[in-house]
């Protein structure tokens, strides 16, 4: 007779208890050699390294799994607020590093693998950087996820699982090359199908209307072509408190039942092609950071993702309420990354009417009380607005609602400003001319009861600019959270040899309390502490060097300093600029006038939109100048430039502890806040950059003494731009005069005449709407700063550990908490106390 097994029921639910997994080192290495010869079925551990990854991954996931059962029963039994973060990105890199790390069995597992004869670090590298992001946006939603888990805050992350992410980005002749990112190809074995949460989209077909018996009437939108969202978990761990949140992914199927009918009409082709069609949907990320709009298919994948996910949550509250909603704000919040997934905003208005039969009034006070929303930029071209003939065939009951929510919002602006029409005009939330189109942050705003920018000039500028008919209306709607970045990520893990100094003086609490670093302070003229300070930057920058000549064939001297820019490439960010001042230094030295300058590596990475021929003509602009630079006898151990190929968290990770420089050169006003800033901050590189973003705070953080700024104001621009005029400029300057001679002369491209007029013409447009020229020499004499301020090895050592040490609100932590208290009012979860 076998025993029942001990249970512990709660409702439907019964939990089976099994005995607790061990986390030593013995345990994870009978789990993985387990799973490596039962479940994959291989023989050899080192020839597949791949193979064994998957083993250490599934040992590792029983682990998390067993906290997320807990978890989950706690929120089960908890009835607590929770809240959803509804984004179509989440860039979040690789994840064994920091469940091992977050479980705290990092050693444990190292000496597994070491019984094998293998090293836990090959073993990471075998991992496939999930880049289900374009940039700061996505890991932005990614670190929000770690903090929340480590802050015991009940968040679940809901987004869409594309087959296919951010491409890879290959180098041709300089030029940028796309490739395919198949990241799914051996399996993913960190998701969880769950497949009985399926649900149903529609989209397509037609509104029909009806009266009940009772005279009501009812909303029918029929006719549809209904596409599956399958979902598939991903466990989302905290920092050793046994709480384990979960990222919810969507992926898109047909339907069963569609491709029968035109399978029995004879065409099965046809009902093959038709299920493409379906599955298409989840088929690619988008590469545009903040560019290009407006494509069908993009549409299609916010609305796929806002209906799945509201569903789910609607699915799970019915189930335990029925058809009582009374209570669903008080339990529910959903927090819109951008306007991405704003259609959330009428597809909940949706849902509660037709499938719920509530009445409009009813499910406004719902929805504008679950719905919150954060902007991510000011640049016009990112600001989503969606032609309402799309929307005409694609989501007909959602444009009616859409519509009256408009006429709804006219009526309440005309209360306030009576008469005024040409504010009924700007306000409104369909944009008329040239082509009919739905303002989705209008949207945004109006269906949501908090609206906050990512750092305090943004969320200023905001309030003061782009939406400031909206902040008069509403001004307890708007606020501020300042972005952060997850010191576990950013520094715990990434950077072992910084993290062991600090915790050797002062301790780990700053792995869950990031403030702790200002007991670094004191420690920054201790010249024993700067020496150790110094070793593990050299390291780091070793490490570097050795991934960069492994990439690109260049060997890099790491007693160089290292210069770095990493980020999208976009203008507004200004990788011309930085070009420009490497032409320069590289003229100094040329000319005889370089001998004062320490020697120095730039490293500029990033990818650039498919579609973003400036974007792309920079990457080839910065590798023909590196070829020049880099195959110069005069420049060798003076000069250096390296173009970063594929670009992207996981190089982030071996890149932010090595940098010295960090440049963050947005043109005033532009960068929201920036989040690769704080991590080069965190990890003591010193920041040169314009007052943008969270620069601005970083430079109070740190104090003008420890940061090198330049540049217009965004105060000042207006009144700059009215005479621009960047060729005069260029002429009264000597050296930028002989910037532009070199690359007017094709100095750079000898062989390939005419390939960069475009972008020099840009640098000399009176019309260039990032002035590029007119920060030249603030930039110039910035870096010439830089370069004395390096030299002396002391007080860069402690301007470095000074930055590091004043990074404490810099923290996802802090941000969250932010959240928490401002927006989303949550309890912590039972275990995240402990
Ligand atoms: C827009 C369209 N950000 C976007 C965007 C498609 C994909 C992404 O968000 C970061 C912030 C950066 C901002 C970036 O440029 O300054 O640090 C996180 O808040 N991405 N729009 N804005």
């Amino acid at each position: 007779m076998i025993d029942r097994p001990e249970t512990d029921s709660l409702g439907d639910v019964e939990l089976l208890r099994l005995p607790p997994l061990g986390l030593d080192a013995d345990s994870i290495l009978s789990d993985s050699i387990h799973y490596h010869r039962r479940m994959l079925g291989r023989r050899t551990f080192r020839t597949h390294e791949h193979f064994l990854y998957q083993a250490l991954v599934h040992a590792t996931r029983d682990r998390l799994t067993e906290r997320w059962i807990e978890s989950r029963t706690d929120l089960a039994r908890g009835q607590g607020k929770r809240a959803c973060y509804l984004s179509l990105e989440f860039l979040m890199g690789r994840l064994l590093r920091n469940a091992l790390l977050n479980l705290g069995i990092t050693d444990e597992a190292s000496e597994a693998l070491d019984r094998l004869g293998v090293k836990l670090e090959d073993v990471h590298e075998q991992e496939h950087d999930a880049g289900l992001g374009n940039g700061g946006l996505g890991r932005l939603a990614a670190c929000f996820l770690d903090s929340c888990a480590t802050l015991g805050l009940p968040v679940t992350g809901y987004g869409i699982r594309y087959r296919f992410g951010m491409f890879h980005q290959r180098l041709e002749n300089g030029y940028q090359v796309e490739e395919p990112d198949s990241w799914l190809r051996e399996g993913y074995p960190w998701e969880i199908e769950r497949i009985e949460r399926r649900q149903t989209i529609k989209f397509g077909g037609k509104v029909k209307r009806f009266k009940d018996s009772m005279g009501r009437v009812h909303i029918d939108w029929i006719d549809t072509h209904d596409v599956l969202a399958i979902p598939y978990d991903i466990p989302i761990p905290g920092y050793r408190n046994d709480v384990v949140n979960t990222l919810r992914l969507w992926s898109a199927a047909a339907t069963d039942e569609f491709d029968l009918e035109e399978f029995n009409a004879g065409s099965y082709g046809d009902a093959v092609a038709a299920k493409n069609e379906a599955e298409n949907i989840t088929m690619v990320l988008y590469p545009n950071a903040e560019t290009e709009n407006g494509r069908e298919l993009r549409l299609r994948q916010q609305y796929f993702l806002a209906s799945a996910s509201l569903q789910d949550i609607i699915a799970d509250w019915a189930r335990q309420n029925g058809n009582d909603f009374d209570q669903f704000a008080d339990k529910y919040c959903f927090q819109l990354n951008d306007t991405h997934p704003a259609i959330a905003v009428p597809e909940l208005m949706r849902l509660l009417m037709d499938e719920h039969g509530f009445g409009w009034d009813k499910a406004w006070q719902v929805t504008t009380s679950t719905m919150a929303y954060t902007n991510h930029t000011l640049l016009p071209e990112a600001l989503e607005t969606w032609p309402v003939a799309m929307f005409e065939t694609l989501l007909p009951r959602v444009l009616e609602i859409i519509y009256e929510i408009n006429v709804r919002f006219l009526a309440e602006v005309s209360r306030h400003w009576p008469g005024d029409l040409e504010i009924l005009k700007r306000m409104s939330l369909i944009q008329e001319t040239p082509e009919k189109k739905i303002r989705m942050a209008y949207l945004a705003i109006v269906g949501s009861y908090s609206v906050n920018g990512v750092a305090a000039l943004h969320s200023k500028l905001l309030q003061q600019g782009l939406f400031r008919d909206f902040a008069e209306l509403w001004p307890t709607k708007f606020n501020n959270k300042t972005n952060g970045v997850t010191q576990r990520r950013w520094l715990a893990a990434c950077n072992p040899g910084l993290a062991d100094l600090i915790s050797g003086r002062i301790g780990e609490d700053w792995v869950t309390d990031l403030e702790q670093l200002e007991k670094l302070v004191p420690l920054a003229d201790d010249s024993d502490f700067q020496q150790e300070w110094r070793t593990v930057k050299q390291d780091n920058k070793t490490r570097l060097a050795a991934n960069i000549e492994s990439k690109t064939g260049y060997p890099v001297d790491p007693e160089m300093m290292f210069d770095v820019q990493v980020k999208r490439i976009h203008e507004y960010k200004r990788q011309l600029l930085n070009v420009l001042h490497t032409i320069h230094l590289y003229d100094r030295i040329v000319r005889g006038d370089g001998d004062d300058l320490p020697p120095r590596v730039i490293i500029i990475g990033g990818k650039a939109a498919p579609g973003y021929d400036m974007a792309k003509a920079h990457i080839k602009l910065i590798n023909n100048i590196a070829e020049v630079i880099n195959t110069d006898p005069a420049m060798r151990g003076r000069l250096q430039l390296l173009f970063y190929p594929d670009y992207n968290v996981s190089a982030m990770e071996l890149i932010c502890p090595a940098a010295d420089l960090s440049e963050q050169i947005s043109t005033a006003g532009k960068e929201a806040s920036g989040t690769g800033n704080m991590k080069f901050m965190m990890n003591g590189a010193v920041t040169i950059g314009t007052l943008d973003g969270a620069n601005v705070e970083i430079l109070e953080a740190v104090g003008d003494e420890n940061f090198f700024l330049f540049g217009l104001t965004v105060e000042e621009i207006p009144a700059v731009r009215e005479t621009y005029d960047p060729q005069s400029i260029i002429d009264n300057d000597r050296d930028f005069r002989r910037v532009m001679r070199l690359l007017d002369n094709g100095h750079f491209n000898h062989f390939e005449p005419g390939i960069f007029d475009s972008v020099i013409a840009a640098v000399r447009d009176p019309q260039d709407p990032w002035m590029t020229a007119a920060d030249f020499r603030g930039f110039v004499d910035a870096q010439d700063a830089v370069g004395r301020a390096y030299q002396d090895t002391s007080s860069w050592t402690r301007m470095s550990i000074l930055n590091s040490a004043r990074s404490g609100r810099f923290s996802t932590d802090r941000t969250m908490r932010d959240y928490n208290r401002d927006i989303w009012h949550l309890e912590k979860l039972n275990a995240g106390d402990s």
